[in-house]
């Protein structure tokens, strides 16, 4: 019998401010849904750039194997995370107030060739997107995340109703 390796491995989450954790929280919720560690850090990459970089230079020692990165405005905590670090960093825009998160996708998702971001989309669907992804990059090595990630989709493809409620088929 192949026994799998115990390997102490989670999702590193961070945010650029308090006011991301709004949009944050729904990664940690699927997270949370699909048993897959995680720790939880406010990095701001212009107000504690020193944080940033102790953050990303110490995200491997720590066990981190995915880097989930939520950010809005001038949206340049996911990009400079993913220049200090080769654990891949995903991209969370925040649904900024002054141009509807235009601002956040743009400076997430146009990195310079050589250093990538996976950018999800703007707000509370990139979040949970991020979770599921980095679940499913966990999932590679890990069955019991792999088992858990496949039951989380037959649920939800079994919970989407043919019709739509209160419709009456003439
Ligand atoms: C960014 O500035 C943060 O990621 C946040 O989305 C935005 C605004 O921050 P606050 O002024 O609300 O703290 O760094």
């Amino acid at each position: 019998m192949i026994r799998e390796k115990k390997i102490f491995e989670k999702v590193g989450i961070v945010m650029g401010s308090q006011s991301d954790w709004d949009t944050m929280k729904n990664a940690v919720k699927i997270l949370e849904k699909l048993s897959v560690p995680y720790e939880v850090n406010i990095v701001s990459a212009h107000r504690t750039p020193d944080r940033l970089y102790d953050y990303g230079k110490s995200a491997k020692r720590k066990g981190i194997k995915v880097i989930i990165a939520g950010a809005g405005g001038a949206a340049h905590l996911p990009g400079m995370l993913a220049s200090m670090t080769y654990i891949p960093v995903l991209g969370v825009p925040i649904l900024s107030k002054a141009l509807s998160g235009m601002d956040s996708l743009l400076s997430i998702a146009q990195m310079p060739s050589g250093i990538p971001v996976g950018t999800l989309a703007i707000g509370d669907a990139g979040a949970c997107n991020a979770g599921i992804m980095a679940a499913q990059i966990l999932a590679i090595n890990n069955k019991s995340i792999e088992k858990k990630v496949k039951n989380y989709r037959i649920k939800q493809t079994k919970s989407v109703k043919e019709k739509p409620e209160t419709y009456i088929e003439k």
